[in-house]
């Protein structure tokens, strides 16, 4: 109907589970399943469908939590209720950081197990060869820890899927453009040198969750761990606009894969490094944003896709269905369909590339010399690899 056809050459699989788009953090979190819905709105108003594999995935058993996770901790989140009492008298702290960020809400096990699941999914769809790109918006909460939450992300499917990708692939390049870093992720891998983390976000050290993720910051290693320069950040300041960051991206990832040589990418597309975004600071819009996933689309290799964060609801929809649709290599109108359920929700902007107002905009904060020193630093830390 709109001319969307199945991409030659090559298969894309598309992983939603409608399930746990109904469920709620709460009230005031910024946090909000229901973004999936409007994005699966989006993807289904441009027929976007026709040239996928649609899967809805099962949830993931506990068994295959346990690969990554602490039994424990598995535990309380299948049996904990929030009418109980987390507050742990002897630690006082909240049980495993459940809390504010990380609430216990109903289905939250559900909730869980089902963007875990779907990521699994995804991964097992590359290692078996029935997909070439693997999508999973649900996916991507790259803060979990092995036995705790972690801004907004109780199970990290992020290292479920790449542990699952390690079984087939010798190595695996992880890149996160969450306006946020990728530390859990980056933890989880950090003695090995079959993955290697790139993560650009806002570095902040006092001022910015999670607080970590400078240039220099490759945590407890010592040099000659195999995992030793393998993780790799990005700092960023407020502001950043479209054009340094498609440069600042091209300039770091290029010499990535030339260095590392993956044989499968993983792209978390957190959505809360656009503009206007409630949670992010960056002046990037959705081209810029997607020009990323164009850029990773181009190496050739196998891809998992996943969401993240992204906080302005309208905008997210929008941003990961440009995604799905240069995934697919449709070119799609610039106006969301007529028929878009929802419509009512993207307000006066009818279409995918809403102009970043000036009202929303931070002052850039990043200056070509110090985007420049990033890029020197990054380039230093590959040439250990080529040893
Ligand atoms: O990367 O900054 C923090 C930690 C705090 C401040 C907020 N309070 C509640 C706890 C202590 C230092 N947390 C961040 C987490 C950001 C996670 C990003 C996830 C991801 O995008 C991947 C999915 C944070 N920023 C903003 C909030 N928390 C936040 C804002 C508003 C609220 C409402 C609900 C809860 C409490 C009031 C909350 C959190
Ligand atoms: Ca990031
Ligand atoms: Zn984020």
């Amino acid at each position: 109907r709109n001319g969307i056809q199945r991409p030659k050459g090559y298969t894309v699989s598309y992983h939603a589970n409608p399930e746990m788009e109904k469920m709620h953090f709460g009230p005031k979190h910024p946090m909000k399943p229901w973004r999936l819905t409007l994005t699966n709105k989006i993807v289904l108003a441009y027929g976007m469908h026709e040239a996928m594999d649609l899967y809805i995935p099962r949830a993931a058993t506990s068994q295959e939590l346990k690969d990554f996770h602490r039994e424990d901790y598995i535990e309380f989140l299948q049996r904990v209720l929030p009418t109980d009492n987390t507050w742990d008298q002897e630690s006082g702290q909240y049980l495993f950081n459940t809390g504010d960020d990380c609430p216990i809400f109903d289905g939250l096990y559900t909730y869980c197990s089902l963007y875990a699941g779907a990521s699994l999914d995804a991964a097992r769809k590359l290692t078996n060869l029935q997909s070439d790109i693997a999508i999973n918006w649900s996916g991507g909460l790259h803060h979990a820890k092995k036995t705790e939450a972690s801004g907004f992300c109780y199970i990290n499917d992020i290292v479920l899927a790449i542990l699952q990708l390690l079984l087939y692939h010798p190595r695996v390049l992880y890149i996160d453009i969450d306006v946020h870093h990728g530390d859990g992720v980056e933890q989880a891998f950090w003695s090995t040198d079959r993955v290697m983390t790139l993560s650009f976000h806002k570095y902040n050290r006092a001022e910015f969750f999670p607080g970590t993720g400078a240039l220099d910051d490759t945590g407890p290693l010592r040099n000659d761990s195999p995992g030793a320069h393998h993780s790799l950040n990005v700092p960023l300041h407020d502001g950043i606009e479209d054009d340094q960051y498609i440069k600042l991206f091209q300039d770091i990832v290029r010499p990535c894969v030339r260095t590392y040589q993956p044989t499968v990418i993983v792209l978390q597309c957190g959505a809360d490094s656009l503009g206007g975004d409630r949670l992010g600071c960056f002046n990037v819009n959705i081209k810029a944003h997607g020009a990323c996933v164009a850029f990773i689309k181009k190496f050739g290799l196998p891809m998992l896709v996943l969401g993240g964060g992204g906080y302005t609801a309208r905008n997210v929809a929008k941003a990961w269905a440009y995604e799905t649709s240069l995934c697919i290599g449709a070119e799609v109108h610039p106006n969301l369909p007529a028929h878009t359920p929802y419509l009512e929700h993207f307000g006066n902007e009818k279409t995918l590339f809403p102009k970043l107002d000036s009202l929303n905009r931070y002052e850039n904060k990043n200056s070509r010399v110090y985007l420049e020193s990033v890029v020197m630093g990054i380039m230093e830390q590959l040439r250990y690899l080529q040893g």
